[in-house]
């Protein structure tokens, strides 16, 4: 019998849960000093059998206990939760944390002591890289974060996290007041901005002279765990696929907008790249894949559609530019058959209906602008009802436990997030919230394996990590702030394969374990939609309801 709860904490007006396996007496402690008092005590609800664990569950709800502190539940027969918090600012270092964790990825530079702490290490990967297709032309392409626990840096994955990371900025700017201790803080500029800047640097490099975007940037195979500064493979640029492009134009697009209000230049450059791009997707109508040559074994990033990537791009166009040729040709791409609900790096289509969605100035005409709302709400509501049968609460069936899995839940809860934002019904409204905080909770410890997903938050945190720098440097934890890719219901690595009997439950799949690539690497896109979630209550919990007035246009849709 296990009781498993958020093991950073929760807040302080929300729903508050824990899921017990057995057993269905529960009492809420208090801890202060050594003090332990009994605040609460109630029967757990019966919830049936978990499809996704397996688990027979029932929920135990403690949402009248406001008051600040530390806190734990037990059962009746002596069983204990790992202890959490209550607190209006229990997910704020949190989402310093996980942006925080993107400056260790930074490429081409040095990590110095003084932001890096125990993580410093010299600079990596500084040569030259060549042209896949023409090893004789040589390009300075330096920078960038590295994409996940390889070296690589790849486009789509590039543009889908900073995309994250942007609009969790322009929509909830009030949490991102932290100064995350980088190079270039105190700047006068958010840090969130000035850590994507430094991804974004690093893609404007990435682009040819028609505008097309390399798909990546890797070495042929993965090297060994070892430092990043010890790593002198030869780096190619692999060629331009349509998907990369259209990723890069929309991301551009979006970016110029953001950083216009601080550095006109910066925004000029990356209009500039942006209009490029859009060129060569015009020149480009038909589908430019990607796939990764004979011996190579880098990520591949492949997709067999580029209609989503194109759809988005649309959509950044025309918000940024006003331009009404992008709105014919996002009339023409709604068309297509395609979900508008995914912020995953395959399928973007969700970015669009955040950007049409959120826009201030409605560029879209409403034809669009309903197509896409209706689309977000119901999805939302899909999901509100697939978390509503799950014993956790995670909007999450069986089948959806792939690899990285928990950029899964966080997507949805992105998702669910945008249909909060859309809801003037204060119920349906809180409902919506309620759904996507549960997605939250989940990450953080209440789900089957008792794991926080999040390095360095919770009791139980996971602690090792897929990480080439986090293997090697001798260092005991690893740097806080990383989420975990999680189970996935067929292990693809030896020691998960290995160690996994066949027929576990799906959110049982897993293994802190670093050499479990597909169950527990770290990735810069599983982060960036778990800064978005975080930074949404953030926002509410700590500055009152600022979005309201952030997106104030979005509302009078
Ligand atoms: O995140 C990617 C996952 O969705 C795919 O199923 C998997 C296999 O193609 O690849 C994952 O991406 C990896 C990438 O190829 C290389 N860098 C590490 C990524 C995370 O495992
Ligand atoms: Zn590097």
């Amino acid at each position: 019998m296990a009781i498993f709860c958020d093991q950073t904490g929760y807040l302080p007006q929300s729903v508050k849960t824990a899921v017990m396996t057995e057993g269905r007496f529960f009492e809420v402690v208090r801890v202060e000093d050594d003090l332990e008092q009994t605040v609460l005590s109630g029967t757990a609800r019966d919830a049936g059998t978990d499809r996704a664990s397996g688990d027979r569950v029932s929920v135990a709800d403690f949402s009248d206990i406001r008051r600040d502190g530390v806190y734990y539940i037990r059962s009746d027969s002596g069983e204990r939760s790992h202890s959490f918090r209550i607190g209006k600012d229990v997910y704020r270092s949190l989402q310093a944390d996980m942006i925080k964790a993107l400056y260790y990825q930074r490429c081409g530079c040095g990590l110095e002591e003084k932001y890096a702490g125990v993580y410093a290490h010299p600079c990596c990967h500084t040569g030259d890289a060549v042209l896949w297709d023409d090893r004789g032309v040589a390009k300075e392409v330096k920078g960038g974060w590295h994409d996940a626990g390889d070296y690589g840096r790849y486009i789509s994955p590039a543009a889908v996290a900073v995309a994250h990371l942007l609009y969790a900025f322009l929509l909830f700017p009030d949490s991102f007041k932290d100064s995350l201790n980088i190079p270039e803080s105190g700047n006068g500029v958010p840090d969130v901005l000035n850590e994507c800047r430094y991804e974004l640097e690093w893609m404007l490099k990435m682009q040819e002279e028609d505008g097309g975007a390399y798909h990546k940037l890797t070495s042929v195979m993965h090297v060994d765990f070892i430092m990043p500064q010890e790593d002198k493979e030869q780096f190619y640029l692999f060629p331009v696929s349509s998907m990369a492009t259209a990723d890069y134009a929309a991301s551009m697009a979006l970016a110029s907008r953001v950083y216009r209000a601080y550095d006109e230049d910066f925004a000029d450059r990356l209009y500039d790249a942006a209009v490029r791009a859009w060129g060569w997707l015009e020149k480009h109508p038909g589908y430019v894949g990607f796939k990764n040559p004979e011996g190579c074994n880098t990520g591949e990033y492949g997709d067999d559609c580029d209609l989503d990537e194109r759809l988005w791009a649309a959509a950044e166009m025309l918000i940024t530019t006003g331009d009404a040729k992008y709105q014919d040709a996002l009339s023409r791409l709604m068309r297509e058959d395609l979900t508008k609900t995914d912020f995953g790096w395959t399928d973007v289509s969700g970015f669009a209906a955040l950007a049409v969605l959120t826009d201030p100035a409605h560029r879209a005409v409403a034809d669009i602008a309903d197509g896409l709302r209706a689309a977000v709400l119901a999805e939302a509501d899909r999901l509100a009802a697939v978390a509503e049968h799950s014993g956790y609460g995670v909007a999450m069936e069986p089948e959806d436990y792939v690899w990285g899995s928990n950029m899964v839940v966080l997507n949805r809860g992105m998702l669910l997030v945008l249909a909060a934002l859309l809801t003037e019904d204060g119920e349906t409204k809180a409902a919506y919230e309620e759904t996507a905080l549960a997605q939250l909770h989940y990450l953080l410890g209440m789900n089957a394996t008792d794991y926080s997903y999040v390095t360095g938050h919770g009791e139980h945190a996971f602690r090792h990590p897929h990480n080439r720098p986090t293997e090697c440097d001798g260092i005991e934890l690893p740097m806080p702030g990383w989420v975990s890719g999680g189970p996935f219901k067929t292990p693809a690595d030896d020691v998960g394969r290995r160690s996994i009997p066949a027929g576990t439950p799906p959110m049982k799949c897993y293994l802190d374990d670093a050499a479990c690539y597909s169950l527990n690497e770290i990735t810069i896109y599983w982060n960036s939609p778990a800064v978005f979630v975080t930074a949404y209550f953030n926002a509410k919990s700590l500055s009152g309801e600022p979005y309201e007035e952030n997106i104030g246009a979005v509302r009078v849709r």
